[in-house]
């Protein structure tokens, strides 16, 4: 009789944390106990995040502190390795500010899980009433940048800016991670890297939750910061096209003077 052996699938979760002190403890405590690791980045707060986040007292917890700011796309690299490297399959990305509902995380991890993707994506824009839920500016601004990065990176996306994610371990193993942008606007680049690699991307509609907490994100970075990013995912994508396009057509020309070379059919011995 064979015994099969089937070990669980370990489901990590990432915490970019910047000044969430007041809110941290409330996120920590609400992440569903499936989850077997959490790992948050407390990217040199100068509020009491990281002590909150040990206070709650819950083992899955680490604390991982970077001694100076260096963005919320960097914490998420860092909370990445940590978190494979813990032997984690598949790391989710929830906010330090209690954004994201816990009971949306299953059905993000699932299409990871189950292989159909290699990244899932909060869709809160499909959200019924996702109009009302969000502000108004938020929403537009959601909408637009959405779109532009459905173009730039030619990925079917609706909600680029969401930052509710879950990743494969496999694919995090093919992406460049080292180079991502840094801050607001690494969803859009880390959208361009898994493009650029067909990698799949799906999205899954999510709550989206504005109450009390405070948002990091001025104006600036919808205007100039992720079109910027956005031109950057562009130039390199025409860029991979351009050299697979010349690799193939050297390829071509190779097989054809493979094609128009006499061939010899006797050995060089018998000559
Ligand atoms: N580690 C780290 N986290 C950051 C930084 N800036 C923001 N964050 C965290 O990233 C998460 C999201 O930041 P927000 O500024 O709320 O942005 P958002 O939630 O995408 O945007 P809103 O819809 O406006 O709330 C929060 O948990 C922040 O604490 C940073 O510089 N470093
Ligand atoms: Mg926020």
């Amino acid at each position: 009789m064979t015994v099969q052996v089937v070990s669980p699938v370990r489901i990590a979760v990432v915490v970019p944390a910047f000044n969430e002190a007041r809110l941290i403890a409330r996120t920590l405590q609400a992440i569903p106990a499936y989850v077997s690791h959490v790992v948050v980045v407390d990217d040199a707060s100068s509020d009491a995040t990281a002590e909150a986040a040990r206070a709650v007292r819950d083992q899955r917890v680490e604390v991982v502190r970077h001694p100076e700011n260096r963005g919320v796309g960097a914490a998420i690299v860092t909370g990445y390795q940590a978190a494979f490297a813990r032997g984690a399959d598949v790391c989710a990305v929830m906010a330090g500010d209690g954004q994201m509902d816990p009971a949306d995380l299953r059905k993000l991890v699932a299409p990871v899980i189950t292989g159909q993707a290699s990244y899932a994506k909060g869709d809160r824009l499909s959200f019924p009433d996702a109009r009302r839920a969000m502000p108004l500016t938020r929403w537009l601004g959601n909408v637009v940048l959405g779109k532009l990065t459905a173009l730039a990176a030619g990925v079917k996306i609706r909600d680029s800016q969401c930052g509710y994610t879950a990743l494969s371990r496999s694919a995090a193993d093919a992406l460049p991670l080292d180079k991502l942008w840094n801050r607001y606007g690494y969803p859009n680049d880390l959208l361009g890297m898994l493009a650029e690699r067909k990698l799949v991307v799906s999205e899954v509609v999510v709550r989206p939750i504005y109450a009390d907490e405070e948002s990091g994100i001025k104006l600036w970075h919808a205007l100039f910061v992720v079109p910027f990013v956005l031109l950057r995912v562009l130039s390199r994508r025409l860029l991979y096209t351009l050299r697979w396009r010349m690799l193939a057509r050297t390829e071509r020309r190779t097989l054809r003077h493979v094609e128009t070379a006499p061939v010899h059919m006797v050995a060089p011995e018998f000559e």
